[in-house]
């Protein structure tokens, strides 16, 4: 790169860069189809600059001096910012970040490659702003990487509401120069005409907000997203609004996994912990001692403590078998479970199987989109099939069994409940390979709304009181983490 000319030399002014766009055709005058469908009487395309590295150096010096505050790392919004954040690194000897827009394992892949402490300060740096949309893109796995983004460095800002849309999140614009200034120069200089200037003055004052695409709002999944209490009008399925109610009232995001030994130990269990509870998750095949009242039974208990029944029964079978096992069978798991969950392999026909003998009583899926687990393969192509499952029959599903729901990529759909199993007071795992994190790791920083937590509480010596702290820890970490 030819960023030979020494610092001390007299940077190029501000005409003088956008006199050289012109030259080179990042910036065209004419009739343009923009990607949204609308007819532009300007086009930039400032991919151009990298086979020009005088003015990609001249550029990224310019772009240096736009931001106030310290940082401790860059990160271009890829592609076309990659060299300019690289030139930006290089010259300034600070280190560079990259993001990754495809991330293929999301579990383990990082979404950020490069070297970074959580809490570090990071500049984004951009080529061009229009809605804002893509550096808030960048900023939310950046954010759920722990990095502070607060400042994005841009070359031309098209006033289109980009700024005000990064300041709802937190992030300041510094533009090297906006749109309409950089017309203005241009026809000062004699390279457009005025009717162009007026013709571009026009079109931005008729297209001033572009709007931020549904769900880039939210840029930290972890930190910063919307409560419970907005997020229940999102939710589609009446049993799902029915545990945002719960988890309100109780102020309760803990689920008990009542892995017990016998029938009478659950009953006795559930009666002991409800309060400290918004769901009970059970495995009825485990008890030895089921019959056929166990149903009534726990539903009572649920009933006097106001908490849900999810039946962990892990369905995995083609859509017609699964409607016999979820109704049918010793258990009659329909009669009494409020919420079951099921694998994904089958394909979508499991949910419209299940969805036929569960919608028509209320009830609600959860989608085993991660697991617990070491070494499950529910990871990266699978989570996201997981995903598109869950958006097709939102009627149904609710939410997902996940493990670090942040590091997935694109937003995180607020209509839907992430419940995540594998959750101890302190990290660890088992003999068998279950893998615990905190209950404010979870939450927190992993993007859950409900831990899952089983042996943590029933081997306890006393688990009402060691489900309230479990309570008490994740609700913390909630509020910590939300909003509002
Ligand atoms: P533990 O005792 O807190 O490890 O129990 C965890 C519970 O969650 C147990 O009932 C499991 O069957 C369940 N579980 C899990 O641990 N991991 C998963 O990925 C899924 C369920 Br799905």
């Amino acid at each position: 790169m030819s960023s030979s000319s020494p610092q001390s030399q007299t940077p190029p002014s501000m005409e003088s860069l956008i006199l050289q766009l012109h030259d080179i055709s990042a910036v065209k005058f004419g009739n343009f189809k923009l990607k949204s469908g609308i007819s532009s009487p300007i086009y930039i395309d400032l991919r151009l600059i990298v086979s020009y590295p005088t003015l990609l150096s001249q550029i990224s010096q310019t772009l240096i001096s736009q931001s106030t505050s310290p940082y401790d790392v860059v990160c271009g919004v890829p592609y076309t910012a990659l060299p300019i954040a690289t030139c930006i690194s290089t010259s300034s000897n600070i280190p560079m970040l990259m993001r990754r827009k495809e991330v293929k394992d999301y579990g383990t892949a990082k979404a950020i490659e490069g070297v970074f402490k959580a809490d570090q300060t990071c500049l984004i740096v951009e080529d061009l702003v229009t809605s804002g949309a893509s550096v808030l893109e960048t900023a939310g796995p950046l954010r759920a990487a722990g990095l502070k983004v607060r400042d994005v460095v841009v070359m031309i800002d098209r006033e289109q509401g980009g700024r005000e849309n990064l300041k709802e999140n937190g992030i300041e614009l510094h533009a090297m120069v906006k749109l309409s200034e950089m017309v203005r120069i241009l026809k000062v200089r004699g390279r457009v005409s005025e009717e162009m200037e007026g013709m571009v003055l026009k079109f931005l004052e008729e297209n001033r907000k572009v709007a931020v695409p549904a769900g880039v709002k939210v840029v930290e999944k972890a930190r910063g997203r919307a409560g419970y209490g907005e997020r229940v009008k999102m939710m589609k399925n009446e049993m799902g609004k029915r545990l945002f109610g719960v988890m309100m009232e109780k102020e309760s995001n803990l689920c008990l996994a009542a892995d017990v030994a016998t029938a009478a130990e659950l009953l006795d269990i559930a009666d002991k912990v409800g309060p400290e509870i918004c769901l009970l998750k059970t495995h009825v095949d485990i008890l030895p001692d089921f019959t056929p009242d166990f149903g009534s039974k726990l539903r009572s208990i649920a009933e006097k403590h106001n908490f849900l029944i999810f039946e962990d029964r892990k369905f995995a079978d083609i859509g017609n078998t699964v409607t016999m096992q979820y109704e049918g069978g010793i258990f009659h798991i329909l009669d009494w479970a409020d919420i079951i969950n099921c694998h994904i392999i089958p394909g979508p026909g499991i949910v419209d199987g299940l969805k036929l003998k569960g919608l028509p009583r209320g009830r609600g899926l959860l989608l085993l989109a991660e697991m617990s687990s070491a070494g499950n393969l529910a990871t990266g192509d699978y989570t996201a099939a997981a995903v598109k499952i869950a958006e097709q029959h939102s009627d149904f599903v609710i939410g997902f069994i996940s493990v670090n729901p942040a590091s997935w990529p694109g937003q995180l759909n607020p209509a839907f409940i992430h419940a995540t199993p594998g959750v101890q007071l302190v990290k660890g795992g088992d003999a068998l390979g279950q893998q615990y994190n905190t209950p404010k790791s979870v939450i927190a920083d992993r993007g859950s709304d409900i831990i899952i937590v089983g042996r943590g509480i029933i081997k306890a010596s006393n688990p009402a009181e060691t489900a309230r702290e479990y309570r008490l820890q994740g609700w913390e970490a909630y509020k910590a983490s939300c909003c509002n």
